[in-house]
């Protein structure tokens, strides 16, 4: 079992700015986070992080040949990217939406995700826990559906 990991804009600064918001752990520290609980889980990963919009909708299109299913901090293009949406409806696969923060409880524009239009879950306000706590979902989706197939 394959999930593509995506995280967008500025993510890369984890850890250098805004520690009361994200916390201080570094980027580094996140993806090495995410590699560690692959491994424990028995799944594989591909990480990939991009400040660009297109970017993630290139790599969300090759998804669909190459992973089973999606983890994505999609950043600031959660609240205003149609193409991520688009490109996560057309390759169909399982979801899920993750934030660091409670962006339930931050400013307005925080609180409405294109994203969440698609996203079988989405977990938010746990910092890089929910990282954990969605490729555990995904890994336990993707294997119950991939059992119905097989029976
Ligand atoms: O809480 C999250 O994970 C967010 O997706 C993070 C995005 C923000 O635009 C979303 O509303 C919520 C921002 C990521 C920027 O990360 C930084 C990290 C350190 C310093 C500055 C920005």
């Amino acid at each position: 079992m394959r999930i593509l990991v995506l995280n967008g804009p500025n993510l890369n600064l984890l850890g250098v700015r805004e520690p009361a918001v994200y916390g201080d752990r570094s980027f580094a520290a996140l993806e090495e986070m995410i590699r560690k609980t692959a491994e424990e889980i028995g799944v594989e990963v591909e990480l990939f992080q991009s400040n660009h919009e297109g970017a993630l909708v290139d790599k969300i299109q090759q998804a669909l040949h190459t992973a089973d299913g999606i983890l994505i901090n999609p950043a600031a293009y959660t609240h205003t990217s149609v193409a991520i949406l688009d490109a996560l409806k057309a390759v169909a696969l399982p979801t899920v939406e993750v934030h660091l923060s409670d962006i339930s409880k931050r400013e307005a524009f925080r609180q409405f995700s294109y994203v969440s239009l698609y996203a079988q879950k989405v977990i938010y306000g746990k910092g890089f826990e929910g990282y954990r706590e969605g490729l555990q979902w995904l890994s336990e989706t993707i294997g119950k559906e991939t059992q119905k197939h097989a029976d």
